[in-house]
């Protein structure tokens, strides 16, 4: 009896401390919390993450602190490891690539199925859609709290050896890649040499000529210069793009009250708007637009005709059906579904536009 009173009053003490719990809640927070990127601060997705970090500390009155660190420089450059060290929670918060997390999250592949994707239309359809949805839920059941959608951008192809126009011109170049084994399958049907390595290892391998090209965005090839590296040929192919994930670890995120986490959240959504702008947006801060500054420094653009273009997709086409049913047969139908209809949508206002 006298037992029973003693667990009882435990269990109002426990009770009671919980219940004072809410307030004390702000002591746990951490004076700092650390936000990894892969590429550096200049490009949009640095520059998107900044200003994640910026409205953040501004909303919250200095409550919530975040650093940026940048070169996935808190996995040591591993950039395949950064979605387990953020579920881990090493990494607090990230703005991450889907290629990035696509060894975790198989699921991330479909962005990088060739030629999947035709356009910001579509690649909006897909995000803001039931697949973009789908993949959130992905990511919330290992543990990490999705809140927005940014994007790296459509993925160019460069090399310093010669203008590529068709899968031909590619045969015997040996090409950086990163993430799935996807890349090293869409490199090989294209009769490339694909080389998995990561981002820091590019510029040295450039340099060192231990490869010949290399595929980005446009952004990323601006803000890391690669024309001062031998990148003198540019292919404009769209072959694929990766969005960017606005995350935090999910014992940071409980950690935080409801009224900071819908601040973080509303953040992150402006934060992501704004860095898609800069993304597609082809102007620098010269006033230049990136292919006039590109031209200065002698480097040839190849825009592909649709009949080019055509050349690639069928080349890459068994690559697309095998990695189809890896992904998820219905996962990618889905995708290609509302891609379809992105398309018509964009058409039909194009035409009402037209008259
Ligand atoms: O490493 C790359 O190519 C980059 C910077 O685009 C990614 O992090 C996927």
């Amino acid at each position: 009896m006298q037992r029973h009173r003693w667990r009882l009053l435990l269990a109002a003490a426990a009770f009671l401390l919980g219940v004072a719990g809410g307030p004390a809640r702000a002591q746990e927070y951490k004076p700092e919390y650390r936000l990894s990127v892969m590429p550096d601060a200049t490009s949009p997705w640095g520059r998107g993450a900044q200003i994640w970090a910026d409205l953040v500390r501004q909303r919250t009155k200095g409550r919530i602190r975040i650093k940026l660190y940048t070169g996935a420089s808190l996995v040591g450059g591993d950039q395949t490891r950064e979605f387990a060290a953020l579920r881990q929670g090493v990494i607090d918060m990230a703005v991450g690539s889907t290629i990035n997390w696509s060894p975790q999250i198989p699921e991330f592949n479909l962005f990088s199925l060739p030629f999947l994707l035709r356009d910001a239309h579509s690649m909006d359809a897909i995000m803001h859609g039931r697949v973009g949805r789908e993949l959130f839920a992905r990511i919330e059941e290992q543990g990490v709290v999705p809140l927005a959608w940014g994007e790296n951008g459509f993925r160019e192809l460069s090399n310093s050896r010669r203008p590529i126009r068709t899968p031909e011109d590619m045969r015997g170049l040996r090409f950086r890649v990163v993430g799935s084994l996807l890349f090293n399958d869409i490199f090989t049907a294209l009769g490339a040499y694909p080389t998995q390595m990561n981002w820091s290892q590019v510029l040295p391998a450039l340099k060192s000529r231990e490869i010949d090209g290399q595929e980005n965005p446009i952004s990323i090839y601006c803000s890391a210069k690669l024309f001062n590296f031998g990148q003198r040929y540019v292919t404009l192919w769209d072959y694929m793009a990766d969005p960017l994930v606005f995350v935090v670890n999910r014992q940071v995120w409980d950690s935080w009250t409801t009224g900071d986490q819908e601040i973080v959240r509303e953040a992150a959504i402006d934060a992501a708007h704004l860095e898609v702008s800069l993304e597609r947006d082809d102007t620098l801060d010269s006033g230049q637009t990136v292919w006039q500054a590109m031209a200065k420094r002698g480097v040839k653009v190849t825009r592909l005709t649709p009949a080019e273009r055509q050349r690639f997709v069928d080349a890459t086409r068994p690559v697309y059906l095998k990695w189809k049913v890896l992904i998820g047969r219905d996962l990618v139908t889905e995708a290609e579904r509302e891609v379809a209809q992105a398309t018509r949508r964009e058409a039909a206002i194009q035409k009402r536009a037209a008259r």
